[in-house]
């Protein structure tokens, strides 16, 4: 495993422009919605929706990896979110989102990757939860990893931020951001 940075930051998941991968919290069709999946399609173009017409629709979980198109990043990887309290067990397939994700750009030979607080808008997961749920996901997911070696985590509000940043702090991951 090389060295591995994690860092939580308040932005736009879809202005990042230094990161190879941004992580869209999809849905099962792929198609632009609201939150993250709004700001990224408006971002990347038509030519998004359109190359994801041939990998929808995918499950609770699952990360599909598509080019970036307009967006300043290599590629999106697409993942679908569990509904909280719908689709269970909601914190196994929100784990899931994280560890499938990470292998997927590390399959792709990607050094790093931005992803939003998966879930928690739309989809109702609260955001504490999802927060340890993210950590510890990309704790048991590091040491399989070999080209990715840089994690930041995109959360929209100040608020939740904080509550990311003291997820990470009582993780086994080190904050270096
Ligand atoms: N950058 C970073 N974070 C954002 C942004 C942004 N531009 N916009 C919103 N957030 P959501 P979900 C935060 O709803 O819960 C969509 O319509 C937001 O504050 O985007 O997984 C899809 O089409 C929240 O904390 O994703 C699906 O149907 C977090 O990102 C469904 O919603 C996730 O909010 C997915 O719901």
């Amino acid at each position: 495993m090389t060295q591995l940075q994690v860092e939580c930051v308040q932005g736009d998941i879809a202005r990042q422009a230094d990161m190879d991968a941004v992580v869209n919290a999809a849905n099962a069709q792929l198609m632009p919605g609201a939150g993250v999946a709004g700001a990224l399609h408006a971002a990347a173009g038509p030519g998004l929706a359109q190359e994801c017409r041939s990998l929808a629709p995918i499950r609770p979980g699952q990360a599909v990896i598509s080019s970036a198109h307009g967006l300043p990043n290599r590629h999106v990887i697409h993942c679908l979110g569990p509904v909280y309290g719908v689709d269970e067990p909601s914190d196994r397939l929100l784990a899931d989102c994280f560890r499938n994700a990470l292998v997927v750009a590390d399959q792709a030979g990607l050094a790093s990757i931005a992803f939003p607080a998966i879930s928690t808008g739309v989809f109702g997961y609260p955001v504490p939860e999802a927060a340890r749920v993210a950590f510890d996901a990309i704790a048991e997911t590091a040491p399989k990893l070999v080209h990715v070696n840089h994690i930041r985590l995109v959360l929209f509000s100040a608020g939740d931020c904080a509550e990311f940043q003291q997820a990470l702090s009582r993780s086994s991951l080190r904050s270096s951001g």
